[in-house]
């Protein structure tokens, strides 16, 4: 038996975990009281981490397809099926690729997904930011010149914090890497601070907070922009410290001239005197924050509402200053040059419906077109890793009838699901307890700037391949280094080739090929810290409250904010056009319970026991209205499909709208999943509609999609 601590890999909170291990098995899971940056905080999901690790139905060894039937192969074989078949592909853009959310959470990921989708070479390439946070990355890159530089809420220093479409008491923050969120949120709070949350719902957050905000699902962006036109109208613009590095800041008035609190109540359903209340309290408090997420990113305006909720945080003084919005300072990166080529999209364009490219990839709601679509360049095979497009992206009835009519697929993912199933090949990844851990992505959002490294709880089994191997491998293959290329020497070029490139005149240290690549990337990063000295600190290193990064953290080729990027202004007519569309239908918006985790947590026993999750929230004047009893079952109509599900009377919800999680829909034949299928739930992407996008960004709407509602 022994005790080893290492970081929960599951959402992005990143909690320190103290694992329990007897022989090959996590036997209890404690959060860790020691851990410099989570103090012990543990959700469900990581206190399950032990059964989701042993979860019989985890798949050990490659499947191969062969007459409809999956096989089990050896690794050599499936890699060396895969580099065959791949032959038949010449034309890369005919190859697609889709990386789903555990992508991110992987130091596989983290390091080589960038290098696996160079060596592809395929435009088509597919990720679930675009079902999620492509806005704000669209945002930032026009704003700031850089796609990453995504500044969060310094919440412990903050007096005064605005969220939207946000629920951290659920989700435990989202592109902002928050353990215990609720606590911290309650300290705000305890020192004489409040919070105030818009949401159509009373959300676990909401119910936490100050002031419940109620708002019409989609029209975030109408709020938003009243703020801004109040901070001008009631001469509260302050810009503190941040005048020398924003462009000017005076044109922005005219452009939300039309967005008065009078203009956008009616629509929003926020009366004129709460929006210009919120406004004199964003601006009246020393400081302050406003922070949107899902609820403000997946709908059609997501990239304008972002930027509102920047020009927002800059207007007030708030951006780059303690208790504001700030950069963290992550160890494997560094300090930036503070001018730069800036942002652009477009730079080529999707084959069927003409989606520019925005970061290199395509809109995931076109893939299905690239799929059905005949002619030169159609999309005939696919790799998927870590994703679930099956339930995870609108019209998924569509999605599984194009990922069933290509000539080859191959999955990396440990499950047999609703995705894998229309795999020709599947490569399991293993278990969280047999891998290393470093989060590349989330300490770039992190609330305070701390590292931590640690090593697999328990070692490889004999004959399995690391999930790092797993994108190497394929990295290789699509190179046309073939299936057995020397990985070892591939790496030590690379290795070498990046070390002439940052200067460095040492020799990076560690017992793996990732190893030395983190190693190198630490010492010659912003705090000069060594993988050897975060192997000493298990508990990881504290490396204090993030500092102003003003104006280094810049990338735009004026060397300052750019307050009104014209793709962004552009965009604001539409915004108008909707803000004078009356919205009268019911609409539909989605939710995030602690116990789920998208779509593939639903097989272990103790997340799903219990009432439903999956359930359609209904406010009781709609219920009595359409004739729905607390548990019956409604008939819900979109444009695009049709579901029953169970009703769950609640006042908790506004009326007029109703809410449905994502993620489920496990009653599909030939997959393996023993658990979920007894919690099926219904698919609720089965409604939302693929032809709705915010199109500076791509991104799927999946709030706010307008059905009907019927007793079942
Ligand atoms: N209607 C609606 N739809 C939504 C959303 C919503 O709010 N509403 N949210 C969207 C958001 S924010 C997101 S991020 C997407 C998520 O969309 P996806 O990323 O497509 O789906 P996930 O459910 O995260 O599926 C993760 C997959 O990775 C596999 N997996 C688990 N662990 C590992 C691992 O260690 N390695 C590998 N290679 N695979 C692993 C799982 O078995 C599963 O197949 O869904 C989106 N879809
Ligand atoms: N427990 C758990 N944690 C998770 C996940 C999970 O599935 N389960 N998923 C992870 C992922 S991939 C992500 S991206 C994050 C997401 O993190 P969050 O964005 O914090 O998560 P949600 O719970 O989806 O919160 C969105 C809120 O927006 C509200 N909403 C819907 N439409 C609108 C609207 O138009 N306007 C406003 N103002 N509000 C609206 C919903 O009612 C909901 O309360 O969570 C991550 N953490
Ligand atoms: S909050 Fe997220 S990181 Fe923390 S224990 Fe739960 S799932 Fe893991
Ligand atoms: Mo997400």
């Amino acid at each position: 038996m022994k005790t080893v601590f290492t970081t929960c890999p599951l959402c992005e909170a990143t909690c320190g975990l103290e694992l329990t291990v007897e022989g090959d098995r996590i036997t209890r899971v404690r959060g860790d009281r020691e851990d410099e940056f989570s103090k012990g905080f543990l959700c469900p999901k990581g206190a399950s981490l032990g059964a989701l690790d042993a979860d019989p139905d985890r798949l050990t060894v490659p499947l191969v397809k062969r007459d409809g039937e999956f096989r089990e192969v050896t690794w050599e074989e499936a890699f060396a099926h895969v580099d065959e078949r791949l032959k038949d592909f010449p034309d890369r853009d005919t190859v697609a690729l889709y990386l789903g959310n555990p992508v991110v959470h992987s130091l596989a990921g983290g390091l080589y997904a960038g290098p696996l989708r160079k060596a592809l070479g395929s435009r088509n390439v597919f990720t679930a930011s675009t079902v999620d946070q492509m806005p704000k990355h669209v945002q930032v890159g026009h704003m700031f010149g850089g796609v990453f530089s995504i500044p969060v809420p310094d919440i412990d220093r903050t007096d005064f914090m605005l969220v939207l479409g946000a629920d951290p008491f659920s989700s435990n923050g989202s592109l902002w890497t928050v353990p215990d969120a609720p606590g911290r949120f309650r300290a705000l709070q305890k020192r004489g601070g409040r919070f105030v949350v818009v949401d159509p719902r009373r959300s676990r957050t909401a119910q936490a907070a100050d002031q419940h905000v109620v708002i019409r699902p989609g029209t975030d962006v109408f709020l938003l922009l009243a703020l801004v036109h109040e901070l001008f109208a009631q001469d509260l613009v302050d810009l503190r410290d941040l005048a020398g590095h924003v462009t000017d800041h005076t044109v922005i008035r005219a452009h939300v001239e039309p967005f008065g609190p009078d203009a956008v109540a009616g629509r929003t359903g926020v009366d004129a005197e709460t929006i210009r209340a919120l406004a004199r309290e964003l601006a009246g408090a020393d400081r302050a924050v406003v922070y949107g997420r899902i609820g403000t990113t997946t709908i059609e305006f997501g990239t304008v509402a972002s930027w509102a909720v920047d020009v927002l945080n800059v207007l007030t003084g708030n951006l780059d200053r303690p208790g504001g919005a700030m950069w963290p300072l992550p160890a494997h990166g560094g300090r930036g040059p503070g001018r730069g080529k800036g942002f652009t999209t477009g730079r080529w364009h999707s084959r069927v419906k003409g989606h520019p490219e925005v970061m290199g990839e395509f809109p995931a709601v076109t893939l299905a077109d690239e799929i059905e679509t005949p002619g030169e360049g159609r999309v005939r095979a696919l790799f998927t890793i870590g994703g679930n497009p099956a339930l995870s992206l609108p019209n998924s009835a569509r999605v599984n009838d194009a990922l069933s009519s290509l000539d080859f697929m191959v999955s990396v993912d440990p499950y047999l699901n609703e995705t894998t199933r229309h795999a020709d090949v599947v490569l399991p990844t293993p278990p969280p307890s047999r891998r290393d851990h470093y989060d590349i992505a989330f300490l770039n959002n992190s609330t305070r700037n701390v590292a931590k490294y640690s090593r697999a709880a328990i070692p490889l089994e004999e004959g399995r391949v690391d999930e790092t191997d797993i994108f190497f491998r394929l990295a290789t293959i699509f190179s046309g280094l073939g299936p057995a290329a020397d990985l070892d020497a591939v790496a030590a070029f690379q290795l070498a080739e990046l070390k002439k490139k940052a200067g460095a005149d040492f020799e990076p240290e560690g017992e793996t090929r990732e190893e030395r690549l983190l190693d190198l990337k630490l010492r010659t990063g912003a705090y000069g810290i060594s993988l050897r000295q975060l192997l000493d600190n298990p508990h990881g290193i504290d490396l204090g409250p993030l500092t102003p990064r003003l104006p280094e953290i810049l990338r735009t080729p004026s060397g300052k904010v750019e307050l009104t990027p014209k793709p962004i202004v552009d965009d604001l007519p539409r915004v108008l056009t909707a803000l004078r569309t009356p919205e009268t239908e019911m609409v539909l918006v989605g939710r995030r319970h602690l116990r789920s985790n998208n779509s593939w947590m639903h097989n272990v026993p103790a997340l799903v026991k219990g009432k439903p999750l999956c359930t359609l929230l209904v406010n009781p004047a709609d219920a009595v209205r359409i004739g729905l009893a607390d548990g019956a079952t409604a008939q819900v109509t979109s444009r695009v499909g049709k579901v029953e599900v169970l009703v769950e009377v609640t006042a908790d919800i506004a009326p007029g709208v109703v809410s449905m999680p994502h993620g489920w829909g496990h009653d599909q034949p030939g997959t393996r999943l023993t658990v979920a299928r007894e919690h099926a739930g219904v698919n609720v992407n089965l409604l939302t509609d693929d032809l709705r996008i915010d199109p500076l960004s791509g991104t799927a709407v999946l709030n706010g999609t307008r059905v009907q509602v019927v007793p079942a």
